[in-house]
């Protein structure tokens, strides 16, 4: 049995239901005999970055797996398929979207995976919701500059 590593992931959806889509994920994060949801932040509700659509709603989420990073995301994938994920074309708006935004201590460079998520940092809507339930992840600095961005804590 491998020794479980603790993950961070990131959850986005701007069509359907997104708060629905999001709920439904964790639901089938936790249910994984390998993945065990430890913590779960806020909902956000974010303008599109870079996308088109109506807002996002946004959220991270702590686990703790013992499955390899690969075998990690084929899991996610089947999760946003089970949700009707369509990719009509890059950054499309999207019925739920699940990316692996750290994976322990891993530095991965891959043709299907990259750890941490390359582009996490330049993002509220990632930084914010790690920062909630990962303060030691996140610093004020790399908060602070994303702070121009349009993102909103859902009561
Ligand atoms: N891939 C590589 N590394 C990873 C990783 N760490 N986690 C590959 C997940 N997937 C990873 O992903 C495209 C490919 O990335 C996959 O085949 C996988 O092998 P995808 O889910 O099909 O598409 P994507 O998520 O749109 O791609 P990408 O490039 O990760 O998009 P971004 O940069 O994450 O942007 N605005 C708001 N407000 N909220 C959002 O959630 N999301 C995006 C997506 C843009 N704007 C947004 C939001
Ligand atoms: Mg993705």
């Amino acid at each position: 049995m491998r020794e479980p590593v603790t993950a961070y992931l990131g959850l986005g959806a701007n069509l359907g239901d997104p708060a629905t889509a999001l709920e439904q994920a964790v639901q089938l994060l936790d249910a994984h005999p390998g993945i065990t949801v430890t913590a779960r932040s806020s909902y956000y509700r974010t303008a599109p970055i870079d996308s088109s659509g109506p807002d996002y709603t946004n959220a991270v989420v702590a686990v703790d797996t013992t499955l390899t990073a690969p075998a990690l995301l084929l899991c996610l994938q089947g999760i946003e398929a089970a949700a009707g994920r369509e990719r009509p074309y890059r950054n499309a708006p999207r019925t739920l979207d699940l990316d692996i935004l750290l994976y322990g201590d891993a530095q991965v460079s891959s043709a299907a995976l990259d750890i941490p998520h390359p582009r996490m940092w330049q993002r509220a809507f990632v930084l914010l919701p790690l920062a909630e339930i990962a303060p030691h992840h996140v610093s004020a600095a790399q908060l602070r500059t994303t702070m121009a961005q349009d993102i909103t804590r859902m009561p």
